[in-house]
This record gives structure tokens, C-alpha cells and sequence, in this order.
């Protein structure tokens, strides 16, 4: 090991998010934003950064709330650093990526705040070239069908972490297809590694990906 450099090591053992995770909970805006750079001065690929450092930190943010050991109030602060750290990268990395040729409404369900993942993945899809409009948290329904009415996307991805919004999320995947009988559908989010996906097995042109490298996989197949 001692002989390995920073890539070797990461595709060895995986990236240290504990450093991150530390700076996080300390609300250390700053030193977060420099573990970010040296992430990348090592490993440029961003996917790698949102699910080796912020994904792993933050699922263990969750952890230690869930058992009280840290505040509501780090919790808040810890997703707060992290968004804008993802918006600082997009504007420095990913903006100016083109062709845009293909467009992509993601957004989450009626009563989902959790919208870190999907702006994660609203990115995966900005670096293949696409137009994504990230709508973020908490979107009714209706307003989804009559904003992808207004742009006629070529896909709609949807993001479910907490399993009691299930039912938003059937309600949604079947007014899409009532209003867009062709149009595909990607699903996601934690929520899946409870309530699974049999809900939707009779619907079509539906798919759903655990994360960053394969939703980039079927963006890619899509691209060609
Ligand atoms: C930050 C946070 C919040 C913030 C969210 C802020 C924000 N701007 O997003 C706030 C404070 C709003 C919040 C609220 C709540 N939260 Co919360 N929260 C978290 C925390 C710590 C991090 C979430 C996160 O960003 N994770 C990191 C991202 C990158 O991971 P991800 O979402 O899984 O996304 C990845 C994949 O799932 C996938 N993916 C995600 N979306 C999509 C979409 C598509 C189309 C595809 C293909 C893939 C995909 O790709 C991503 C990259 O791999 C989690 C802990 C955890 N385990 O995540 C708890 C957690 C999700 N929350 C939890 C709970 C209980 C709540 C509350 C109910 C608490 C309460 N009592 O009020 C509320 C619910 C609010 C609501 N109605 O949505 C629980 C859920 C437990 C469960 N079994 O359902 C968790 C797991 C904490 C815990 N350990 O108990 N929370």
C-alpha cells in the first residue's frame, strides 16, 4: 500500500469519505470544499465523488440521526453543504458540456424532500449531453404532466427515498403514461430497497436504477 498513489489506492479500497464525513459534521464548509478538489485532482470523474465521498457521508449522517447521535440541526447543515457543493460543481464543471440534444424532467414525488440523489443523477444525465430540468422536491403531480405538456421531454425520472410516498409515486408513473403513452419512465431512490419495484411490473417503458453508473449505462444505451 505504501508504495500505491491516491488512484491506485482508491480502486484498491474504495475512497476515505471519513475526512469528509468529519469536515460535514463540523459544518465545515470550507475544508469540504477542499477534500472535494483533491478528490478530483486524483479521480476527475464526479460520479465517483457524489457515491464514494457525498453518498457515503451522507447515508452516514442518516445513521448517526437516526440513533441521536447528532442533532437535526447537523443533519440540516450537512445537506445544506453538500448541495452547494453539487450546484459550485455544476457551474464549474459540468454547465458548458454540449451537444444538449435530448431533454430529461427529473423530479421528485408530492411530499419527497429528499433531492440530493436525484440532483445527482440530473447531473449524470447533463454530462451525457442532455437538457435536464431538475424540479427537485415535493412536485405535484399535476404540475409534472403540465410542465413536460409545455416541453414534450424525452424521458421523466422520478425519485422516491422515503417508502411512505409510494403511493404519490404509483399515482404519478400512471397519470404519465394515461397523459405520454410512449414516453419512458426511470424511477429511483432508496425507498426501492424496501418496497422493491412488483408495483410496477404491469407498466411499460418503465426502469428503474440503483445508481449513478448504471442509470449512465441506459442514458448511454438511450444516447445511440
Ligand atoms: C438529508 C436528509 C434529509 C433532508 C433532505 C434534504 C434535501 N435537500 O434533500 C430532510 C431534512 C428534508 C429530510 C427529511 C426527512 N427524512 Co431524511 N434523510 C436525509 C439523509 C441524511 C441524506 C439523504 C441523501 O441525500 N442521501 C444521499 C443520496 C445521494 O442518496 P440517495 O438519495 O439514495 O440517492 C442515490 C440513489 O438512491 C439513486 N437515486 C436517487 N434518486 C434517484 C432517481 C432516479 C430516477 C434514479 C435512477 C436513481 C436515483 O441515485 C443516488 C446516487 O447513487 C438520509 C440518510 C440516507 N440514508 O440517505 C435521511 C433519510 C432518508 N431520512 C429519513 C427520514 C425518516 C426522514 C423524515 C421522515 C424525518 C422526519 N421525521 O421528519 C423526513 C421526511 C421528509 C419527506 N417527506 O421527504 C430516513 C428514511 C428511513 C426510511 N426507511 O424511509 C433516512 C434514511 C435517515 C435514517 N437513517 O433513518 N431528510
Amino acid at each position: 500500500m505504501e508504495f500505491m498513489n491516491e488512484k491506485e489506492k482508491f480502486e484498491a479500497q474504495g475512497a476515505d469519505y471519513k475526512p469528509f464525513l468529519d469536515a460535514l459534521l463540523s459544518g465545515n464548509q470550507m475544508k469540504c470544499s477542499q477534500l472535494t478538489d483533491e478528490f478530483l485532482q486524483h479521480e476527475p470523474d464526479v460520479k465517483l465523488l457524489y457515491e464514494e465521498i457525498y453518498k457515503k457521508s451522507l447515508y452516514a449522517v442518516g445513521e448517526l440521526w437516526e440513533y441521536n447521535k447528532i442533532s437535526v440541526a447537523t443533519e440540516h447543515l450537512a445537506s445544506a453543504i453538500v448541495e452547494s457543493l453539487l450546484n459550485k460543481l455544476y457551474y464549474r464543471n459540468l454547465a458548458h458540456v454540449t451537444p444538449r440534444k435530448k431533454t430529461v424532467i427529473v423530479s421528485c414525488v408530492q411530499n419527497e424532500f429528499h433531492q440530493i440523489g436525484l440532483k445527482m443523477i440530473s447531473d449524470v444525465f447533463e454530462i451525457n449531453g442532455w437538457n435536464s430540468h431538475f424540479l427537485g422536491a415535493n412536485t405535484p403531480t399535476t404540475e409534472l404532466i403540465h410542465y413536460a405538456k409545455l416541453i414534450n421531454p424525452d424521458l421523466i425520472a422520478v425519485s422516491l427515498s422515503i417508502y411512505f410516498n409510494l403511493p404519490n409515486l404509483i399515482s404519478m408513473v400512471h397519470d404519465i403514461r394515461n397523459n405520454f403513452p410512449e414516453l419512458p419512465i426511470l424511477v429511483g431512490g432508496q425507498a426501492f430497497r424496501h418496497v422493491g419495484t412488483d408495483a410496477f411490473s404491469a407498466v411499460d417503458l418503465i426502469h428503474y436504477y440503483p445508481d449513478l453508473m448504471s442509470t449512465e449505462s441506459y442514458i448511454q444505451q438511450f444516447n445511440t
